[in-house]
């Protein structure tokens, strides 16, 4: 097993931040960091990780919805929106870099991602349910945005305050 990375919290600027993509050249770094990220969210545990929530600001995700004893993990690299379904769903999201908050979260139901393999071939992949949340959550990381930032001003300002709140606490 690969080492683990520490993972930031909110309100790290580096979450706020544009990913860059992945460009020829990184994929020796790439490789070693996939499979750091992948050793960090099965130790969290998650079921998705975005570079940025390590202090990479590279366009780089791990994702595993599977069950614990069949692990199935994905590395997408440079992964896009390419389409979305118009019926949406909504589900309880949560999110490593905002320990122990919650919120419902409204999104299109199924997704079309493109991305490129840790061997630079590129792929496509169709998700659904939480596959289709946890796509969305992911390449949203990599743009700055994160799930308490669909929720109303108010729902998102007291859950980030109680957050603040227990991190400082934790702290002292
Ligand atoms: O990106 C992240 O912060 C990871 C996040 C992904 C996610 C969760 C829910 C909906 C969409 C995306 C998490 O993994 S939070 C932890 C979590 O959901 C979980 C943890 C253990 C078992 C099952 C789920
Ligand atoms: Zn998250």
């Amino acid at each position: 097993m690969s080492e683990t990375l520490p993972i930031l919290y909110v309100p790290s600027p580096i979450l706020r931040a544009k990913a860059k993509p992945v460009g020829p050249g990184d994929e020796d770094r790439v490789r070693a960091l996939s499979a750091k990220m992948l050793a960090t969210m099965y130790a969290a545990p998650g079921i998705g990780l975005a570079a940025p929530q390590v202090g990479e600001l590279l366009r780089l995700v791990v994702i595993d919805i599977g069950p614990k004893e069949a692990p199935a993990p994905i590395v997408l690299v440079n992964p896009e929106l390419v389409a979305q379904s118009r019926e949406l769903a909504v589900r309880e999201e949560g999110c490593l870099s905002l320990p122990n908050i919650f919120g419902d979260v409204q999104r299109p139901h199924q997704v079309k991602v493109r991305y490129q393999a840790l061997d630079g071939s590129r792929r496509e992949m169709e998700g659904e349910g939480l596959m289709s949340a946890c796509l969305q959550h992911e390449i949203d990381h990599l743009n700055g945005v994160l799930f308490v930032d669909y929720l109303s001003a108010l729902r998102r300002n007291m859950l980030l305050r109680r957050l603040a709140k227990e991190l400082k606490m934790k702290a002292e």
